[in-house]
């Protein structure tokens, strides 16, 4: 299973198209992928080829749920992949040279500079929990989400998404994995289906194939179902430049069996799961691989 995401590496590498992007990176892309992961053995795609930080990308996944877009919940939770986005902006309207430390230890600190500085506007949990109607009505697509899983299971419409149209100017970045899609088979299993507009396979898509499991899981509790599978689909789908060496020495590696991922007795609603209801055993990685994120 995991030798489909090193396979897409390879055919990045092979015969991505380089092209200039937004960030001025640069990026080796191919467009339209899509990779499948039988989730029913309750194995989960915690990629082994390098270590990772599968809790960061779990509590990610729960601070969505929470409808948050302010980074400082994250923050108290040591996860700092938000935190790029809110200081370029810092240090460009305000034009000090903050660390990253030093801006992370204020935004936790400090509750009116967090909500000042700390703020990503209507991203993801935004959107997930409280799009805004045309008659200023909240629609909270993930409980109507549960409601129909529970009461409608042949349902085609069990999806959310998160490509709010009038509202992606306010973003500090517009959605990436935008649609979530669920499908339920005759003998109870929920299968998944994640659509991923813009991806950085490197960095990016080991936390993202995290989290949508997560989710799916959290989803079949509250469900009362048990797990199918998780299908991943990519528009465009790039290795930075400044990442392929870090791409060629994952390629180097061999996988490994893929870990086991199981969530402690039911907790009572979609919104109260905590991270240490997450269990993942049998996670045995080679060693992490560092690089950096383009913003
Ligand atoms: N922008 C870009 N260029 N790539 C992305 O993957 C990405 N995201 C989110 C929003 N914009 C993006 C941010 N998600 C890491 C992981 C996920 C991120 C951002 C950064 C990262 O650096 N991971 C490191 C470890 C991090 C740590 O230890 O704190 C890693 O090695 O996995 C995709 O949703």
């Amino acid at each position: 299973p995991e030798q489909q995401y090193l396979d897409l590496m390879e055919d990045i590498l092979a015969r991505g198209d380089a092209r200039v992007d937004r960030t001025g990176v640069g990026t080796k892309s191919l467009f339209g992928s899509m990779m499948r992961f039988d989730l029913s053995d309750g194995t989960v795609p915690i990629l082994t080829t390098k270590r990772v930080y599968w809790k960061l990308a779990v509590k990610e996944m729960l601070w969505f749920l929470t409808g948050g877009t302010n980074i400082q919940p994250l923050l108290k939770e040591k996860v700092t992949i938000w935190t790029d986005w809110p200081l370029a902006t810092y240090r460009r309207e305000t034009g000090e040279e903050i660390s990253q430390k030093e801006f992370e230890q204020r935004i936790v600190e400090d509750d009116a500079f967090a909500a000042r500085w700390g703020e990503l506007g209507p991203v993801y949990g935004k959107q997930w929990r409280r799009w805004l109607g045309p008659d200023g009505r909240e629609h909270d697509q993930i409980a109507a989400l549960v409601k129909g899983l529970r009461e409608n299971p042949a349902s085609r419409r069990l999806l959310f998404h998160a490509w709010n149209v009038p509202e992606l100017g306010g973003m500090a970045l517009p959605p990436c994995h935008m649609v979530y899609q669920y499908h339920v088979t005759s003998d109870g299993r929920l299968n998944g289906l994640m659509y991923q507009r813009s991806c950085d396979v490197l960095l990016g898509l080991p936390f993202n194939l995290t989290g949508a499991v997560a989710l799916q899981a959290m989803l079949a509790q509250q469900a009362g179902l048990r797990l199918g599978e998780f299908v991943w689909m990519g528009g465009d789908v790039h290795l930075y430049l400044n990442h392929l060496d870090a791409a060629r020495e994952q390629l180097s590696r061999t996988p490994r069996p893929l870990p086991r991922m199981t969530l402690t007795p039911r907790a009572e609603s979609i919104d109260a799961y905590r991270i240490e209801d997450f269990v993942v055993d049998g996670y045995d990685p080679h060693p992490p691989i560092k690089a950096d994120v383009a913003v």
